[in-house]
């Protein structure tokens, strides 16, 4: 197959993980199974994937409370997240983050941040510790909409912009901050507006589009390599499950969610490959691999043990 398809075949399997594992997950939380709580990233998945295909190794992300999409974009271990997510010694903070303090440092992946807006400042830090050092790095910043309205997004922008900080804040518009409206809580139209405020490129894209993603993100992540400073890259997508645990989401209208269900990534980003005569069985065989792959994960983490009382204190401090 040409290399173009292959990275295409790759953007597509790498969604369809995030979907599979959240469904997954879904299921094994409904269940009562899984223990603890959950946000999940479903709807969302071309702006991690198409984000993080714009990064090279050394690259830093921080996440949120949603980051299981985060950390399989960035080539997490499946099998390491979802021992994490039961809780046990073989899970990727050895079962003791879970769901939301993921990460892998050797993957580029700080442990998420459940503070809402926490990430920012961390994401910043990295940003001016690679121009100290003089490392061609660049943090990538993930966040939600509404933590575009914590104190520490203006204060971590301006101080990326007048130290012309290798950092990108993207921002996953996805209407919501928990079941508030964004008309409910700010007045900007678009965030990308934010950026004038600080002087940097504030871009608006398609989130529900891999391809447009992957584009603006490697634009932004070359201006930061290159020592031209911070982007703020809002991308425009939707959630098309729950905020947490069991939220039927009843405050999302039925028309918009509609709508979304039609505009979601992995379906149109499935019609684009066959419109370019990719087979639908050479998709359905990477579905069917994946779903493999999974279930092997949940084996794998069940079978793990769990930590013992006297590894409580391991790992804490340094
Ligand atoms: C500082 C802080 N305030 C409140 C919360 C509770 N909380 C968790 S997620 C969330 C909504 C965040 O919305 P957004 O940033 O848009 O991210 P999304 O959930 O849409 O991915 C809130 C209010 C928190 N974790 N941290
Ligand atoms: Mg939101």
């Amino acid at each position: 197959m040409k290399p173009e398809t292959d990275r295409l075949l790759e953007f597509y399997r790498k969604m369809v993980l995030i979907r599979e594992f959240e469904e997954r997950v879904k299921l094994l939380f409904l269940e009562g199974i899984m223990p603890g709580t959950i946000h999940q990233y479903q709807g969302q998945e071309a702006c991690a994937v198409g984000v993080c295909s714009a990064l090279k190794e050394g690259d830093v992300i921080t996440s949120t409370h949603r980051p299981h999409g985060h950390c399989i974009a960035m080539g997490m271990d499946i099998r390491k997240m979802m021992a994490e997510l039961f809780g046990k010694s073989t899970g990727c903070c050895k079962g003791k983050g879970g769901s939301m303090h993921m990460g892998d440092i050797e993957k580029g992946v700080v442990p998420a941040i459940a503070i809402v807006g926490g990430g920012i400042p961390i994401a910043t830090g990295l940003g001016l510790a690679f121009k100290m050092k003089k490392q061609d790095f660049v943090a990538v910043c993930f966040m939600g909409d509404g933590a575009t309205n914590e104190g520490t997004f203006h204060e971590s922008l301006n101080m990326a912009s007048i130290w012309n900080l290798p950092v990108v804040y993207v921002v996953e518009n996805n209407l919501y901050g928990a079941s508030t409206h964004i008309s409910l809580v700010m007045k900007v139209e678009r965030i990308s507006e934010r950026a004038c405020a600080y002087k940097i490129p504030g871009i608006t894209a398609d989130g529900n589009d891999v391809l447009e993603v992957y584009q603006k993100a490697q634009e932004a992540v070359e201006r930061a390599r290159t020592g031209n400073g911070p982007t703020l890259l809002e991308l425009l997508t939707y959630r098309i499950t729950g905020h947490s645990r069991r939220d039927p989401a009843l405050y999302q209208p039925g028309e918009e969610k509609k709508k979304a269900l039609e505009n979601e990534p992995i379906k149109r980003f499935s019609n684009y490959l066959t419109s370019l005569g990719i087979s639908t069985e050479t998709l359905e065989d990477i579905r069917n691999r994946v779903k493999k792959e999974i279930e092997d994960a949940v084996k794998f983490a069940m079978e793990s043990p769990n930590p013992q009382p006297e590894d409580t204190l391991d790992d804490l401090f340094v």
